[in-house]
């Protein structure tokens, strides 16, 4: 009895927090803050644990954090200038720069897009999401985490603006349109993601191969989460779709790239002639399910394609994995 108890026990873990790596439920703003001279936008976000999974489906909307709310004024711009500044980091060229992630997550694909995209080699501590040994030094639980030069950057949207900041001292403000995609990013696209790659039991076993396969998973530990999280999350897929008012999740997704295409207006990145932090936060959060079936499927039937592999082709991943489970 107490054998079959502690192997519930097991199992339950292994799920819980395999479901963890690309399962999105909620991102609320709980403010934007003004530290020293920065405005940053504070995405609260957790990924859904299988032991909200009941709750989730029998409260439904009961959850915290579901309503969005902005405590200043979202006009307020940031103290840099994406637009006006060259793409240069020569200014500030970190020595030592570790990412400790998930591979699948689309938080610290957003990083990595940052760092690929600014040519920074960075070092790849892939955490285990069972016990997430490899952060137990850190007094946050979640990932990413960005180490640069010994010091802890948290919070993919802080990350990518202390790291720009750095790179470009002198630019000022970051212009409106920028700042508006880029949380539309961790306030909309983010959650149309789920309901699509666990749409059917096919796709959620798709992606929790990818998951499962990607991620730092034992043996018996890659067997039961693959399984396991697939099958539940498929349901609680339905319960995330309802949460967000989603009828058609395909349609939801089609819809989003196409108003990502459209605010390109012709040109090649938001950015202009080179990306701009939007389209790095876009694409990032897109890669990971790119080649599932909900990524090939909104390639071929959305005009986002082009961006994309525009995109791809502007990575230069300098990605050292030795470290890789470390
Ligand atoms: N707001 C954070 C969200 C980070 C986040 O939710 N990370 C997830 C993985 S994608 C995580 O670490 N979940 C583990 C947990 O909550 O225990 C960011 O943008 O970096």
């Amino acid at each position: 009895m107490a054998t079959t108890m502690r192997n519930l026990n097991r199992l339950t873990t292994t799920i819980r927090t395999a479901s963890s790596l690309l399962i999105h439920q909620t991102a609320s703003y709980s403010g934007i803050t003004r530290s020293s001279n920065t405005f940053s936008y504070l995405p609260q976000s957790h990924w859904l644990l299988l032991s909200n999974i009941s709750r989730e489906l029998t409260h439904g909307r009961n959850c915290h954090g579901c309503n969005i709310s902005f405590s200043t004024d979202v006009s307020a711009a940031r103290d840099f200038d994406v637009k006006d500044v060259e793409k240069s980091n020569k200014s500030y060229v970190p020595n030592d720069v570790v990412l400790y992630q998930f591979e699948a997550c689309p938080f610290c694909n957003k990083v990595q897009a940052f760092l690929e995209y600014y040519d920074i080699p960075y070092k790849v501590v892939e955490v285990n999401p069972m016990n997430k040994k490899e952060i137990k030094w850190s007094d946050y639980k979640k990932v990413p985490i960005l180490m640069v030069d010994g010091e802890q950057m948290i919070n993919s949207s802080d990350i990518i603006d202390k790291m720009y900041q750095r790179m470009h001292p002198d630019s000022v403000t970051e212009d409106a349109e920028t700042q508006e995609w880029r949380r539309w990013v961790d306030d909309h696209l983010v959650h149309v993601l789920s309901p699509n790659i666990y749409r059917s039991p096919s796709e959620a076993l798709e992606s929790f191969d990818y998951i499962t396969t990607k991620g730092n998973f034992s043996f018996t530990e890659r067997l039961v989460a693959k399984y396991g999280g697939a099958a539940a999350m498929y349901f609680v897929s339905k319960t995330l779709k309802k949460r967000h008012n989603i009828t058609d999740e395909r349609r939801a997704l089609y819809e989003a790239a196409d108003k990502w295409v459209r605010a390109l207006n012709g040109r090649h990145y938001l950015g202009g002639s080179e990306p701009n932090l939007a389209d790095l936060s876009v694409f990032g959060v897109l890669r990971p399910i790119r080649y599932l079936k909900s990524g090939k499927d909104m390639v071929e039937n959305t005009r986002i394609g082009d961006w994309f592999t525009r995109m791809e082709n502007q990575m230069k991943p300098h990605r050292d994995t030795t470290l890789q489970g470390s």
